[in-house]
């Protein structure tokens, strides 16, 4: 049966990977999704993956391989995450011939796995990073939206110019996307990273590793995230010690196309963020759970649909 023909009762979404190659078998599995011939496939459903395929975990090859046979066959759709785009930026190099992403000792660490396990310049590693450059870096697809951290209107028409016919971020833009000051750097940062906000003149507070903060990152997706107090994310219960005055920015989602996303290595079980906005990013690769959502059409998000294995 063709990709058209096959009838499509909806789309599963699911989070962060980061190379968890045994959790996403049993998700699969879970979902009514089998292999045949090394490809997985529902009969009538498609997989979304929101990103983050690699860095990390222990079968990072495993999790591209079957990720993109599946894209291959028409059995899943999948947008880029940051830890793809640091891929891109690790190999390509700008007119100076520097490579677009700084081969600093952190950026070096945070990337250590996916460069062992791929072999460094092989060509396993080339065919890797040729496919990430081929994944969109949003879906806006009749009744639902996937981006991997943050939906945002003015971000994606600063990109769309820099975007080719299938969404993926061009040549040029990618080199743009690296050099800070840019548009097209401010929104890649947005959408793949999620908003941040400078926090007023003089005030600052220390993350729980200690290291002095002057920005907080925003709960985009809570309606009721107007004030750096309320909006800042992963304050550990320090929020007290910011402000409670509004945000110059607004970055909620005001959207009624329900977005999917990950990024934001929640704890717990996995629920929904909100009815129009699901982060499935449950930190499997924190000793969490990998999620899904099963979604067929509904406009009003439900807990229900949530499905997840441990990691
Ligand atoms: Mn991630």
């Amino acid at each position: 049966m063709s990709d058209l023909q096959r009838p499509n009762q909806g789309y599963d979404l699911v989070g962060d990977i980061h190379g968890h190659a045994g959790p996403l078998r049993r998700l699969l599995a879970e979902l009514g999704y089998t292999e045949v011939e090394g490809i997985f496939r529902h009969p009538a459903r498609q997989m979304i993956f929101v990103g983050d395929f690699i860095d990390r975990g222990p079968q990072q090859r495993e999790v591209l391989r079957i990720a993109r046979a599946m894209c291959e066959a028409g059995a899943a759709k999948a947008v880029l995450g940051n830890h793809e785009f640091n891929a891109i930026g690790w190999v390509a190099q700008n007119e100076d011939g520097d490579f677009l992403r700084e081969h600093s000792p952190k950026n070096a660490h945070q990337h250590a796995e996916f460069l062992l396990q791929f072999k460094e310049g092989s060509a396993a590693h080339k065919e890797a990073i040729s496919w990430f450059r081929s994944l969109p870096i949003w879906l806006d697809l009749p009744g639902l939206r996937v981006v991997h951290a943050c939906w945002h209107e003015a971000s994606r028409v600063d990109l769309m110019p820099l975007l080719d016919e299938r969404g993926c971020i061009t040549e040029t833009a990618i080199r743009q996307s690296y050099r800070r000051g840019t548009a097209a750097h401010a929104a890649v940062e947005i959408l793949l990273k999620g908003p941040e906000q400078r926090l007023p003149e003089g005030i600052h507070f220390f993350d729980k590793d200690g290291h002095k903060r002057e920005e907080v990152r925003l709960r985009w997706w809570d309606d009721a995230a107007t004030t750096f107090r309320s909006a800042a994310l992963s304050m550990d219960g320090r929020e007290n010690e910011l402000p409670d005055s509004a945000l110059p920015r607004d970055f909620r989602y005001a959207g009624n196309k329900p977005v999917f996303f990950g990024h934001y290595w929640l704890q717990g079980c996995p629920q929904l963020t909100a009815r129009n906005a699901a982060c499935l990013d449950f930190s499997v690769a924190k000793k969490g759970h990998l999620a899904a959502y099963r979604w067929s059409g509904e406009t009003n998000l439900l807990n229900e649909n949530l499905v997840s294995v441990a990691a």
